[in-house]
């Protein structure tokens, strides 16, 4: 299986542009430093709005190996939308990629599941990839609902996408218990859940998407815990939130990956 890993900072609302610009610059010289070939490991930040620019400065100025995209996207293109900002506005600064439905979006802003394909749909329409976050709470992991619920989570927001817009989705499985917790998953539950996501789409879309599909983890990931978590055969990356504010520990998961 040649699926090439992904490690996505999400950097939430973290850092403004001079200190994003200040990150770059250490974290490309680390990365230079480790010989990441992006062959073998893909490496993306997910900055906010104000300072995705700043990023695309940056990697195109010196060619880093080094992808970026966005938190969230507006699901319209344009017009009279008051603070929104546009999928074609994300790709027009060289964004690859942009996370969807996580579930701080989903818990702080009126993002449900038809707003969430609205914007699978926008970002695959202007050339990006949609990053699907998906994952259980702590009250359905008590009551070992917990595949069945990640699994329906997919299935609510691919089952009107078409075999071609589902083989250009990535899905990070990042359980709610483990967001900014400190208290990750185990290897074997982000194992199965990632190959229960991986047979779902299999059954629906076929082997080659499902076979091709990229499933992050995400969920207090660390340096201390990543080798393991990267070691499960359907795990193909990680989303990393706290630990990607930090050059020196980012670049360490990156090495790890
Ligand atoms: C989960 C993750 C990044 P953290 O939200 O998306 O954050 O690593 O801080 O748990």
């Amino acid at each position: 299986v040649n699926r090439i890993p992904l490690v996505a900072g999400n950097w939430k609302m973290n850092f403004n542009h001079l200190e994003a610009t200040y990150f770059v610059q250490k974290f490309a010289w680390l990365l230079r430093d480790a010989h990441v070939d992006p062959r073998t490991c893909e490496v993306a930040l997910m900055p906010s709005f104000t300072s995705i620019r700043s990023v695309q400065v940056l990697v195109e100025a010196d060619d880093l190996p080094i992808k970026y995209g966005a938190q969230s996207v507006s699901v319209t293109s344009q017009g009279a939308f008051t603070g929104d900002v546009s999928a074609d506005m994300l790709a027009a600064l060289g964004c690859s990629y942009v996370i969807v439905g996580h579930s701080e979006r989903r818990k702080y802003h009126p993002e449900d599941d038809a707003n969430i394909v609205d914007q699978v749909r926008a970002v695959l329409a202007a050339g990006m990839r949609p990053i699907l976050c998906v994952g259980e709470s702590y009250e359905e992991r008590k009551q070992g609902i917990e595949l069945d619920f990640a699994v329906g989570q997919v299935r609510d927001v691919t089952r009107d996408l078409s075999v071609e817009e589902a083989t250009k989705l990535l899905i990070a499985y990042e359980p709610v218990w483990a967001i900014g917790t400190g208290m990750v998953a185990t290897p074997q539950s982000a194992q199965d859940a990632a190959k229960a996501i991986r047979d779902d789409i299999r059954e629906t879309f076929g082997d080659e998407t499902a076979t091709s599909l990229r499933i992050l983890y995400g969920g207090s990931v660390t340096s201390k815990n990543a080798s393991q978590l990267i070691a499960q055969p359907d795990v193909d990356g990680f989303l990393v939130g706290g630990a990607s504010l930090h050059p020196e520990e980012l670049a360490k998961i990156v090495r790890l990956v």
